[in-house]
């Protein structure tokens, strides 16, 4: 018999068929009344895999008083009430390291696309519109400063990035870190004054909602560009559209919304904004990489054994 786990969500289809080969899945997403099919496994599922568009609220951890697993798929757990497990003895793993590089990298094209006008060039082309004439200069990335939001691996990755691009680098998180020898800067605001353009790469979740505020945005200044790989929830959005539609922001490449798959149709017509469907891990290595994390981590809590990647 092969242990049980209740799937969230859909995941990756090869990650599903993995999933499928070492374990009987119970798929919320097949079933017809969502609470009462989870409700009649209550007295038999240990484990669940998840990701960040299903997650995992207090109300569906009450529903099974057996579970101990939350198995998460994606490195940003904010969709989880993880306080809620924690409280309730139940491990919650992520899929940290794995897609570290392609974020970083997505973040790096962002920055480009937008300072750049890649985008907006690749537009003007398809339109046949060079014949007409040449699209303005832009600015370049060489030599100004780039200010991160949340120095972690994700950060430090976006970091080492940006150096090979000749940018100056600073950063901004709740605490200095010790082995980070970039410009520290305990206030947002005080980071987005010193940068040109700024990055986010922080967790999600209530300790970072709204952190790029209209004030941090208002300091990047209108030839200031704000790149986003981390949530959507990071960013006031309404006061980013706003300042990108009144010329107080210079720019943006965003990656992710404060409600997806939702995005503000303002947005659709700028040529300073460069927009993402949230994909910055999505590359096939990296994808197969998370689901393997996610399925050996839910083999090593069935066969008692340490957790790979635990968050809690
Ligand atoms: C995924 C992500 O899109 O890892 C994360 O936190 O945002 C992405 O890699 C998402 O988690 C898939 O569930």
């Amino acid at each position: 018999m092969k242990p049980e786990v209740l799937l969230m969500g859909p995941m990756y289809p090869p990650t599903m068929e993995a999933l499928e080969q070492a374990f009987t899945l119970h798929k919320v997403a097949q079933a017809g009344d969502r609470g009462t099919f989870i409700t009649s496994l209550a007295d038999r599922v240990t484990a669940a895999a998840t990701t960040s568009s299903r997650g995992m609220d207090l109300a569906t951890m009450t529903m099974l008083p057996k579970l101990k697993l939350i198995s998460h798929f994606g490195v940003g757990v904010d969709s989880v009430d993880v306080a809620a497990a924690t409280e309730r003895g139940i491990k919650v793993t992520n899929t940290p390291d794995v897609l570290t590089d392609d974020v970083a990298d997505l973040a790096l094209g962002l920055l480009l696309a937008t300072v750049r006008r890649i985008c907006a060039g690749d537009r003007y082309v398809r339109a046949g519109k060079w014949t007409a004439g040449s699209l303005p200069l832009t600015d370049t990335i060489q030599g100004k400063t780039l200010g991160i939001v949340g120095m972690g691996r994700i950060g430090r990755a976006i970091a080492r990035r940006a150096e090979a691009f000749n940018l100056k680098i600073a950063y901004q998180g709740p605490n200095r870190k010790a082995d980070v020898a970039y410009r520290y800067f305990a206030d947002p605001v005080a980071l987005a004054k010193e940068a040109d353009f700024l990055v986010a790469a922080c967790p999600g979740g209530e300790a970072t909602r709204g952190l790029v505020s209209r004030a941090v945005l208002e300091a990047l200044g209108p030839q200031g560009v704000f790149v986003n790989i981390s949530r959507g929830s990071v960013a006031d959005e309404p006061a980013l559209v706003a300042a990108l539609a009144e010329g107080r922001l210079g720019g943006a490449g965003l990656d992710v919304f404060a409600h997806e798959p939702r995005v503000p149709e303002a947005l659709f017509e700028m040529d300073n904004v460069v927009l993402q469907p949230h994909v910055a891990s999505a590359t096939h290595p990296t994808r197969r990489a998370m689901g393997q994390l996610v399925v050996d981590n839910l083999a090593a809590f069935f066969a008692g054994k340490p957790l790979l990647t635990p968050y809690n």
